[in-house]
């Protein structure tokens, strides 16, 4: 079974991943800050990773601790889960539209962390969510997965639409990255041997 628990408690966060790579999109997230979880549920809705998270934080400073965190921890889930990586794609990709946005993302399961991050928000809140804390959370995500991340986004300019396409061009990404590779699926895909 490709699953994974991460715990992870700090003096600023306590939070708890568990992910099932073979799973059906379900979700059940809580983190104490509504419009993430309503991302976090697109994350496994659209890569048909199963997620439960809960974290609690610091939200008396601000979301950003929780929301990063969960990212580092989500990050260490995927990596776990996907062990040697054998039979993966490993590459994935997805132009997202939502309304008046277009968001494209190209992964590379790689365990060579790098993100590419051209998005820009035309407002800094949604709702109370700090628009800044999308980019937090795929920066630590990518480093702690293990992932070449490039999100890009080609139009849009509502916030909620633009930072939805993010996470849903990165899920559609993901599923295709983390699925079975039927033609390859005894070999880790890399001429190293090795991801
Ligand atoms: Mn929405």
């Amino acid at each position: 079974m490709r699953t994974a628990t991460i715990t992870r408690k700090t003096a600023e966060t306590e939070i708890s991943v568990t992910v099932n790579l073979d799973g059906t999109g379900a979700y059940d997230n809580q983190t104490g800050v509504g419009f993430f979880d309503h991302m976090l549920d697109q994350l496994a809705r659209h890569s048909l990773i199963d997620f439960t998270i809960r974290a609690k934080g610091d939200y008396h400073i601000d979301d950003h601790h929780t929301v990063e965190d969960t990212g580092i921890a989500l990050g260490q889930a995927l990596a776990q889960a996907l062990g040697d990586k054998k039979g993966i794609r490993r590459y994935g990709e997805c132009h997202l539209p939502m309304d008046d946005a277009q968001v494209r993302c190209a992964l590379d399961l790689s365990a060579r962390p790098y993100l590419v991050w051209n998005v820009t928000f035309a407002a800094q809140k949604i709702g109370t969510f700090d628009t800044e804390l999308v980019r937090e959370f795929f920066q630590a995500f990518s480093t702690h997965g293990g992932i070449t991340l490039h999100v890009d986004q080609l139009h849009g300019f509502n916030a909620h639409h633009v930072a939805e396409a993010a996470f849903k061009a990165v899920a559609r990404a993901l599923r295709l990255a983390v699925e079975t590779d039927p033609r390859k699926a005894d070999a880790i895909p890399s001429t190293k041997g090795a991801l």
